[in-house]
């Protein structure tokens, strides 16, 4: 291997472009050395001004390629078995974005191969658990500082989704976050999932139920409730508040920048996702290139995706159906390491 990782990026839209320019500009250790995406030109604007960086359009070129040390990939979730599939095949680390697959069945696929392979070679990219708050608030609930975590609430709003955005992806392209982040800041199971929906606003595409409220149950009893609302007009904001015995503390608060003008104070809040885990994001990506240098990863397994597809599976079911169980496979003893964050 080269004394830099050579990255390869699969997918050049909007996150694909993003995290080839992070890797270019904000990230040591590693350089964009491939995008490839279906369309092209897209790969070519992802790629101008890197210098180093090649274009293509067919993912196997970079996956299979000889100068490519690790892969990002940001494609659709529902391509994401195939490919990941071809990452583990030729032992390359690969930090995939979320969903790691939008089902469960396909995750499993993966979390078999991976195992057979016998390394973990697969990241998933729950950027939360880079965030310096959320990261607190792990630490807080693991050293039991205000006594057990009984409830969290979480409120997840985007400014809007794209219009093709459906109940469903609500849950395993929205929630997803929230299963993954109460999982890790838990440390346990989530085994059941309900889902109400609240009033439709005005300001989403006919037929879409917006906002919801998830509620998930845990191993241990914790409720965790999560308010989705993904056209909430104002901005981008996601919290979360862990109810403990003897106090609360909250990721997400807002408390940026205050400031006094034209006789109103208050601050901003963040316009969509990468503005706001802009730093998570970067921490993400610095570890996980040390990691896979090292031929691993630094963050949430494949396990932890296969985990967050059957809970997604089960939220989408609940939508219609009421309180739905969640169906785990026994976890691979392969998994049973922490791996840190
Ligand atoms: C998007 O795909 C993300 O991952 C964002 O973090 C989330 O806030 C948004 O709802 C999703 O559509």
């Amino acid at each position: 291997m080269s004394e830099q990782l050579r990255v390869g990026v699969v997918g050049a839209g909007r996150m694909g472009a993003d995290h080839v320019r992070r890797l270019h500009e904000r990230i040591s250790g590693a350089r964009p050395v491939a995008v490839a995406d279906p369309d092209l030109d897209a790969a070519k604007r992802a790629a101008d001004g890197v210098a180093g960086c090649r274009a293509e359009q067919d993912p196997a070129a970079v996956i299979e390629a000889s100068d490519v040390d690790a892969v990002v990939l940001v494609t659709p979730g529902a391509t994401h078995e195939e490919l990941l599939l071809a990452c583990v095949e030729r032992g390359v680390p690969v930090l995939c974005e979320k969903p790691l697959t939008p089902d469960s069945s396909a995750a499993l696929r993966v979390v078999r191969a991976e195992v057979a392979r016998g390394r973990q070679l697969i990241q998933v990219g729950f950027m939360r658990r880079f965030d310096a708050e959320h990261a607190e608030l792990k630490r807080l609930l693991d050293a039991e500082e205000l006594g057990r975590a009984l409830v969290l609430h979480c409120a997840h709003r985007n400014a809007a989704a794209p219009p093709e955005f459906t109940d469903a992806m609500m849950i395993f392209d929205s929630v997803v976050h929230e299963i993954d982040t109460a999982r890790w800041l838990l440390g346990e199971e989530i085994t059941a999932v309900s889902a109400r929906r609240a009033p439709a606003t005005r300001n989403a595409p006919a037929g879409l139920h917006d906002p919801q409220l998830v509620s998930l149950e845990t191993a241990s009893g914790v409720l965790v409730e999560v308010e989705i609302f993904v056209h909430a007009q104002f901005g981008y904001q996601v919290r979360c508040e862990a109810v403990c015995e003897s106090g609360t503390a909250t990721a997400g608060g807002d408390a940026g920048l205050l400031r006094n003008t034209a006789g109103r104070w208050g601050g901003s809040v963040a316009a969509d996702f990468r503005d706001r885990f802009q730093p998570a994001f970067d921490a993400e990506f610095q570890r996980w290139v040390r990691a896979a240098a090292r031929g691993g990863i630094d963050g949430a397994s494949a396990w932890d995706g296969y985990a967050a597809a059957a809970v997604c599976e089960a939220g989408v079911s609940a939508q219609t159906g009421g309180r739905t169980a969640v169906d785990l496979v026994p976890r691979p003893d392969f998994y049973a390491r922490e791996e840190a964050p």
